[in-house]
Parts: structure tokens; C-alpha cells; sequence
């Protein structure tokens, strides 16, 4: 029997991007564990982790690359599907225009060798491609109007850090890299404060649960800014000297006294005195925030109200502080890669808004490509989106699973894993640049994106200079990361930190902003929430088990679950465990009702990710809206009835 270990990185859509290994046996891997020599996972793996493999040879997994005839799926060769792609490639820009193609890359996978993607796309010509972010965009775009450039700390600063507060982050269930830090600041005696409106499991890990009112964070950070002031400890000399905008934000900070926030926010204000104290008492405070922040019209509202408290408290160009987000997982690669500057003026369908853009365009979408991705599942406005990409005439998906998306394509292409491929991963939860060593060969005939796209390239002219060996190209979007002296040996031995990003960033106090200055927030916008005639806030957020969309119809045979409180529960009559009905303007879903008696009265919970095809889809409920900074998507802008059926 032929045994190894390889070690290699999770290419999942992640913040931890962990070294893990792979444990092969005669080519099958039969254990994935952690890499223990990995700086942040120290051996550690989720629950995702644990069962991946279940999912790589999973009977539903398609490896062999299909073509829809007459409404079924059969069986073809490459060789067939990729000449009749680059076939009506050639027709529609001949006939048509570029234009009328349209390529949608998810965020399944967001790896170096991604990069070419795009680049075959902007060979082609002016092609329609995406523009707007269904995950992070608004947090970058809201801190890079404070910070000039969003940077966040090193995890391991973390070990410098007296206190944390998460804000609207669940890393037992997302990024199980900051448990170790959490356990280690509570282990020094320090606190943790949890802010999210939900009793997530990360909750009972933290000293401190604050659960405001969904989308209301700007007022409890305002508060916590007013308490600061009113006690004389906000950090005057950083406010002062290292700020732009100070009397401004000091104007909004005082429009209201911290009670008058707290009510606006809905949390006692003990509890924001409480967490004052942790501010005073215990520095250097680390604030880390989450994603769950981002879902919101007016998200750049809280976060810059988050980044002047962080100001405030003098947590920021701080050892141990800091008010971090995410990381650029793009950031080692030469980004002219993706060609998007050959195609300076194109058309660009805002992601979050697939169905509407496509039923509106003209041209219209002759064909559409998709890969790593499941808009149908994952995209607000499932109904549209879905209509939408059934009326493109020939559409092409590539994956593992006929998930919503994969059994409306015309083509249906096999791609491996990241345990069947060679490639680089970066993170948006770190600054570690991972390895990707292939630790199998291929399932069944299955295809990497980086295969797929040089396969079809060969049958274009631009060939010569898109055609390369792997190697060559991963050289080639390296180059800014390997003139900083690190080698792609190292990291394929086993990875290497991103020598572009400090362990503690803005040390010096000098920010990369036109000013040099830290620009405080000096507006205030909140409006009240949309559609106040349903009753609950529709918190459809990331579950523990499984990861965005990668599930298979095996494991959706029962309802989505919708938390409720317990006493709301009753006097709607329902039942725990039992159907009830979820509604809105969009539409209709069974749910099983569970019931939580420290749960917020005006939200419910249901996760995010369940396929349409077994009744599963949130985001039949969800609004498509772009938030007012960073083009991101307001998923928990919906609000929903629930009835007993
Ligand atoms: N197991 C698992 N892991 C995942 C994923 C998954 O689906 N499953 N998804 C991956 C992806 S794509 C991402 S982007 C990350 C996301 O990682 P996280 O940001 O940790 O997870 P989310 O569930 O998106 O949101 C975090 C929390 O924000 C809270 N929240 C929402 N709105 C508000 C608000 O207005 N105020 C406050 N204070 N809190 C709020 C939610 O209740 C939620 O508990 O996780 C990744 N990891
Ligand atoms: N209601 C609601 N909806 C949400 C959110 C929410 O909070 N609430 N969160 C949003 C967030 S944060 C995100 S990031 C998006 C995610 O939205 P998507 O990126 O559309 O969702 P995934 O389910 O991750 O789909 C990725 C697919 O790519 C496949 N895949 C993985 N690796 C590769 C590869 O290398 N090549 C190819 N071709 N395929 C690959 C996976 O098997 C999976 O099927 O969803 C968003 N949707
Ligand atoms: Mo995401």
C-alpha cells in the first residue's frame, strides 16, 4: 500500500484558509487533519474540515462533464463540450458582439491561478462581467474612507491584546483560527465581548454578550464613544493630533446622551457601562469585526461609527488593538493578470443584482459561464435570479454538485478540488500564503478552472500568449510576491507570510489617506429599516455544519430550521418542531420551528446556503439592494412573517 501525507491548503470560502494534510492511501486521501507547523491552525479543523472528504467522493458529485438535451443531462466528452463552448464563443462574437457574454465567477475558490479567468474573458473582447460583492465589499470600502487603506492585524497580535470585542462575528462556526486567540486573551484574565443581535455559538466562549437591535450597531458605538467623552478617557492626543473630522464626529458623538442611544440600539445601557469599563480598564482593546456587519443598506454607517470608537479608545496604530476586518486574499498577485485594464470600458451587471440586470440588458445575454459559484442559491431574489439565468440561451457552469445553479446550465463542467490541483491560496483572514499540492489525481475526469480555461484557450488565437505550463503562470502571478524574496519553493514546502503586511498596522501613526490623517466619520445616516409591516428581521446567516451553498441533496432532506423566540413562538401558535410557513413580498417557505427562550423577539434565524430544488432556498426572501458604500449586498434587509400552517 502506498501511504503519504500531503501538505497542502483549504481553497474553501473561509477566513481560516488552513494548512491542513492530507493523509492518501493508494491515491484516495482518508483523513484530513491540521497541520500542526501551520502558524494559526495549530492542528486544529472545523466541523467543514472534518467532513470534506464526504463531499469530494460523494455519489452526487459530478465528474464527468455533461450537456442538456431535451431537458436531460447526458454524458459527453471534453473534447465535445469545450468545442461546442468555444463554438458559440466564436459564433456570438461573430454574429453578435462580446458583449452579449457574459462570465459570473463566485467565490467558491479564490485562488492565484483564478486570475486567468478573467483574462481569458478579456481576450475574447469587451465581454459583460460582474462588478459589486456579494461577501465583504462595503467593510473594505467603509474602512478605507477612515484608514486610506483597510489593513487589519496579525492574529498572533492578538496575544497582545488585554480585550477583544468581537462585533457581528461567529468564529466557532466561520474561522475557528480566532478561537485559540479568544481562549488565550480570557486565559490572561482579559475579556471578550460578543456583539451580534443572535446567540450564536460563539457566544457562550465570550464574557460579555451585548444583542442589539439587528442593523443599529452605529448607536452602540456612538454610545460607547459618548461614555469615553463624558468620563474624560477618550484618547485625546490620537483624537486630536492623528484625526481629521474631530469636531465634527465630537458633534455627532453629543447629539445624544448615551441612554438616548441605548434606547435607539435597544440594549440596557448597563451593559454598554459594562463594556465601557472593559474600554478603560482593560487596553489595549482589539476590535475584530465580522461579516454579518456588512449585510446592511447603511453598513458603512456602523462601520465607521466602529472605526471612531475604535479611535476613541485608543485601540488604533496599537499593539494588541486595532480595528480589523478581513485581508485582501488577492493581495500576493500581480492583478493585471485578470486583463481587466484591456477592456477599460465594458459592461458590468452588478452580481447582487444578476436577475434584474440580465432581464433589463441589451444586448442581451446570449450565453453565460459560471464557475465556483451558485447565484441561484446564494444571490438575493432567488425567484428572479433563477427565471433569469433559465432564459440564457446556452449557459455553461462548472463545479462538483448540480446544485440550483448547475441544473439550469446547458453544459455542466466536472472541476476538481483543491485536493486534486497545484495552485496558491491567500486569505481573507489572514496574511499567510498557503500552498496547494495536489494530494490525489483528478476524480474521474474531472477538470481544474486553470485546465479548463488553457483547454479552451488552445482554440483561440490569442493562444500564444495565454497557453502556458502552471508553473509559468504561477510565476507570473507571483511576481510582486517573489521580487519581496519569497520563493515559490517555500511556500509550496509549506507557506509563507505575505511580506507586504505588518503584524501591527499604522504603528506610526501615519495613515495612507490624501491627508495622512485618520478621517473620522463626520455625517451621520441611519434610516429606519425597510418593510416594517412584517414582523421579523430575517437574519439568514452562516451555519456551523455546513459551508455557504456546498451541500448535497442527500443532506436537505428535512426542512431549513427558523429560530424563533420561544414566547413569540407561542402566541404565533407555533409548535416547536413543527412546519410553520416563513413570508414575505417574495415569497414562501416551510421551515421547521425551533424555539429559543433568550432569543431576540423582532428577528428570526434561519442559515443561509439551502438549495431551491429541496425547498431550502432563504434567499427566495431576500431583496436584491446594493448598500450605499461598496456595492455590497444587504441580505438582512428583509423582513418576514411566520404563521403556523
Ligand atoms: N461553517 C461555515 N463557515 C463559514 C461560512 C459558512 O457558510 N459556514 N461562510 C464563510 C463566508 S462566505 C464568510 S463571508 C464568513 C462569514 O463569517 P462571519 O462574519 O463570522 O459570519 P456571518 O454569519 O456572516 O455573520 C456573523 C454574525 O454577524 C451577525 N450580525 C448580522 N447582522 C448584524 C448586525 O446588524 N449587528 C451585529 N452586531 N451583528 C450582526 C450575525 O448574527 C452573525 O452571527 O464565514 C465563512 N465561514
Ligand atoms: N441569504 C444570504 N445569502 C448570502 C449570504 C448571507 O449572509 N445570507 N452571504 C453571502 C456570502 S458572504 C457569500 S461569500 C456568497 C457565496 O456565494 P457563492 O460563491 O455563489 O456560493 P458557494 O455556495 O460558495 O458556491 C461555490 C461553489 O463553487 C464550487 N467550487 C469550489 N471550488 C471551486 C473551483 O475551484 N472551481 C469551480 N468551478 N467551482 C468550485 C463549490 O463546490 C460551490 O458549489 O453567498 C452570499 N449569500
Ligand atoms: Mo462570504
Amino acid at each position: 500500500m502506498e501511504k503519504k501525507i500531503v501538505k497542502t491548503t483549504c481553497t474553501r470560502d473561509c477566513p481560516n484558509s488552513c494548512g491542513i494534510l492530507a493523509w492518501v492511501e493508494n491515491d484516495r486521501v482518508v483523513k484530513l487533519t491540521g497541520n500542526k507547523e501551520h502558524p494559526l491552525n495549530n492542528g486544529r479543523t472545523c466541523v467543514k474540515c472534518n467532513h470534506y472528504l464526504e463531499r469530494v467522493y460523494h455519489r452526487e458529485r459530478i465528474t464527468y462533464p455533461l450537456k442538456k438535451v431535451q431537458g436531460k443531462f447526458i454524458r459527453i466528452s471534453w473534447e465535445e463540450a469545450l468545442d461546442e463552448i468555444a463554438g458559440k464563443i466564436k459564433e456570438i462574437c461573430q454574429t453578435k458582439s462580446p458583449e452579449s457574454i457574459l462570465y459570473y465567477q463566485g467565490f467558491g475558490a479564490r485562488t492565484a491561478l483564478k486570475l486567468v479567468n478573467k483574462r481569458f474573458f478579456n481576450l475574447l473582447g469587451k465581454t459583460t462581467v460582474t462588478k459589486g460583492t456579494i461577501c465583504g465589499g462595503t467593510g473594505e470600502s467603509s474602512q478605507n474612507l477612515d484608514f486610506g487603506t483597510r489593513i487589519s492585524h496579525d492574529l498572533k497580535d492578538y496575544e497582545n491584546s488585554n480585550s477583544m470585542i468581537l462585533w457581528g462575528r461567529n468564529p466557532v462556526a466561520t474561522g475557528v483560527n480566532l478561537v485559540p486567540m479568544i481562549e488565550n486573551i480570557k486565559a490572561r484574565k482579559g475579556k471578550v465581548v460578543l456583539i451580534d443581535p443572535v446567540n450564536t455559538q460563539t457566544a457562550p466562549l465570550c464574557t460579555l454578550h451585548l444583542k442589539p437591535k439587528p442593523g443599529t450597531d452605529a448607536y452602540l458605538a456612538l454610545a460607547l464613544s459618548r461614555i469615553l467623552h463624558d468620563e474624560g478617557v477618550a484618547d485625546n492626543d490620537f483624537l486630536q493630533n492623528h484625526c481629521l473630522n474631530y469636531e465634527a464626529y465630537k458633534r455627532i458623538v453629543y447629539s445624544r446622551t448615551a441612554e438616548e442611544y441605548a434606547a435607539l440600539c435597544n440594549v440596557p445601557s448597563e451593559q454598554i457601562f459594562a463594556v465601557a469599563e472593559v474600554l478603560k480598564e482593560m487596553k489595549p482593546t482589539a476590535f475584530v469585526l465580522g461579516w454579518g456587519l456588512h449585510r446592511w443598506e447603511y453598513a458603512h454607517t456602523t462601520l465607521r461609527a466602529i472605526d471612531a470608537l475604535g479611535a476613541a479608545a485608543g485601540s488604533i496604530g496599537v499593539a494588541g488593538g486595532g480595528v480589523s476586518q478581513g485581508f485582501e486574499e488577492y493581495a500576493p498577485y500581480d492583478w493585471s493578470i485578470w486583463g481587466d485594464e484591456l477592456q477599460p470600458k465594458r459592461r458590468r451587471f452588478y452580481m447582487q443584482l444578476l436577475g434584474e440586470e440580465l432581464k433589463n440588458a441589451s444586448p442581451k445575454i446570449e450565453m453565460a459561464m459560471i464557475t465556483a459559484g451558485n447565484p441561484v442559491s446564494m444571490l438575493p431574489n432567488a425567484n428572479r435570479t433563477k427565471e433569469a439565468l433559465s432564459e440564457v440561451p446556452f449557459l455553461v457552469a462548472a463545479g462538483h454538485f448540480l446544485d440550483d445553479t448547475g441544473i439550469l446550465a446547458d453544459i455542466f463542467l466536472p472541476v476538481t478540488t483543491f485536493l486534486e490541483e497545484k495552485d496558491i491560496a491567500a486569505s481573507y483572514g489572514h496574511s499567510l500564503i498557503g500552498p496547494i499540492n495536489p494530494a490525489i489525481p483528478p476524480l474521474g475526469e474531472c477538470k481544474s478552472d486553470f485546465e479548463i480555461f488553457m483547454e479552451l484557450g488552445k482554440r483561440f488565437d490569442f493562444a500564444p500568449e495565454y497557453v502556458k505550463p502552471l508553473d509559468e503562470w504561477l510565476e507570473i502571478i507571483m511576481k510582486p510576491t517573489l521580487e519581496r524574496g519569497i520563493s515559490l519553493q517555500q511556500i509550496f514546502n509549506g507557506g509563507a507570510y505575505n511580506p507586504d503586511t505588518p503584524k501591527v498596522p499604522y504603528l506610526d501613526k501615519h495613515f495612507p489617506t490624501s491627508t495622512g490623517k485618520f478621517q473620522l466619520m463626520k455625517d451621520f445616516e441611519l434610516p429606519e429599516g425597510r418593510d416594517l409591516d412584517y414582523k421579523y428581521q430575517l437574519m439568514s446567516i452562516a451555519p456551523k455544519d455546513w459551508l455557504c451553498s456546498e451541500l448535497s441533496l442527500e443532506e436537505q432532506t428535512t426542512l431549513l430550521p427558523v429560530k424563533i423566540n420561544a414566547e413569540e413562538g407561542l402566541k404565533l401558535g407555533l409548535v416547536e418542531g413543527k412546519v410553520c410557513i416563513v413570508e414575505n413580498q417574495f415569497g414562501a417557505i416551510r421551515c421547521i420551528a425551533e424555539f429559543d427562550g433568550e432569543q431576540r423577539k423582532d428577528l428570526v434565524v434561519i442559515p443561509r446556503g439551502g438549495w431551491g430544488q429541496a425547498g431550502r432556498n432563504i434567499n427566495e426572501l431576500t431583496r436584491g439592494l446594493v448598500s450605499k458604500v461598496g456595492d455590497g449586498t444587504p441580505y438582512y434587509e428583509t423582513r418576514v412573517n411566520v404563521r403556523s400552517v
